[in-house]
């Protein structure tokens, strides 16, 4: 069954529940994605801290629309969960995170004021923000850290070199993916990353996959010395490919956003669509990536995949190898 959620910044949505035992309801999906309380306990240093308790509540209406309500930030938890798990299923058709058909568990009130949210291995853990009023359970953030659990359960890309920022790119291509998927009213879709929590304090969000250097860190363009950086920076460059074959070079504006991605080699990209793009980059992660793949290998990668799956259509291969050399990674 479902219950009626009131989030914080998906706003009112249904998010799956089920008959609690004792009375009431939980927060459960029938994948068994749940979501837990873990009452600001919790190390946000190494990760560890209790298993939290099961949201449960009498009249099947979780939380307010604010973090004033603790089930506000289980409300965009919960569905995020379930709609990184619905996409991955339907879109990708892998079954969850382990492709074994299991949901997951979504720890939030992780710590004290944590910014951060995490993937362990096993679930997903969200702390509040700042003063405790800004849980970072936004949605591209929820797909952000379960991409995380299926890169580690496919291609198992290491978080260091080119392959960290492959690795951290991943996370937010699919995270941006799930957005799309969801397409919520109230966290309207973009090539933006956490846009709304305002973690930087400024109205900024805290990564662009248009230009990622707008940042003022990531890198748009790939070099020798990039996986010296940061993943959160390394990622830059296949951000802006995933942006570039998907929509394309130049200006654009989407969704009441506007965006102007430009090449690092002068030429003009057409995009092929955001949905083939996905596609292409599911099966080159789960097929052909491994764990210290660099970026060349994700150009190769990526061209095989999209022979593989549109080879009726040559222009999507060539859209695909194009959008590699304009972030210069070249033949
Ligand atoms: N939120 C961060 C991320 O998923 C946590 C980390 O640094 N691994 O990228
Ligand atoms: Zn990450
Ligand atoms: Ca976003």
């Amino acid at each position: 069954q479902t219950g009626d959620g009131h989030g914080i910044y998906v706003g009112d949505v249904t998010i799956g529940t089920q008959a609690h035992t004792g009375g009431g309801y939980e927060i459960r999906d029938s994948h068994g994605n749940y979501a837990t309380d873990v009452h600001n306990q919790g190390d946000p240093n190494t990760g560890q801290g209790p298993a939290g308790d099961i949201f449960v509540d009498s009249d099947n209406v979780w939380g307010n629309g604010s973090y004033t309500d603790r089930a506000s930030a289980a409300v965009d938890a919960q569905y995020g969960a379930e709609k990184t798990y619905d996409y991955y299923n339907t879109v990708l058709g892998r079954a969850g995170i382990w492709n074994n058909g299991t949901g997951a568990r979504s720890r939030v009130h992780f710590a004290n004021a944590m910014q951060n949210a995490f993937w362990d291995g096993t679930q997903m853990s969200y702390g509040d923000g700042a003063g405790n009023a800004a849980p970072l359970t936004e949605l591209d953030v929820a797909g952000h850290e379960m991409s995380h659990g299926v890169t580690e359960n496919t291609a198992g890309l290491v978080y260091s070199g080119d392959a960290g920022g492959l690795n951290e790119a991943t996370s937010d291509i699919f995270g941006t993916a799930v957005e799309f998927y969801a397409n919520n009213s109230a966290d309207v879709p973009d090539y933006l990353i956490g846009e709304e929590i305002d973690l930087r304090g400024n109205g900024t969000p805290l990564r662009y996959m248009d230009k990622p250097s707008k940042d003022g860190a990531s890198r748009d363009c790939w070099s020798s010395t990039l996986g010296n950086l940061d993943p959160h920076y390394s990622s830059g460059p296949l951000n802006h490919w995933f942006y570039l074959a998907s929509e394309g070079s130049g200006a654009k504006t989407i969704n009441g956003v506007s965006y102007n991605s430009p090449t690092c080699n002068s030429s003009t990209v057409t995009g092929v669509g955001r949905a083939k793009v996905e596609k292409i980059w599911y099966r080159a992660l789960s097929v052909y990536l491994t764990s210290n793949s660099n970026y060349a290998a994700a150009r190769n990668a990526a061209i095989k995949a999209a022979n593989d799956l549109y080879a009726s259509d040559p222009t999507v291969c060539q859209g695909i190898a194009a959008a590699f050399s304009a972030i210069s990674v070249a033949a």
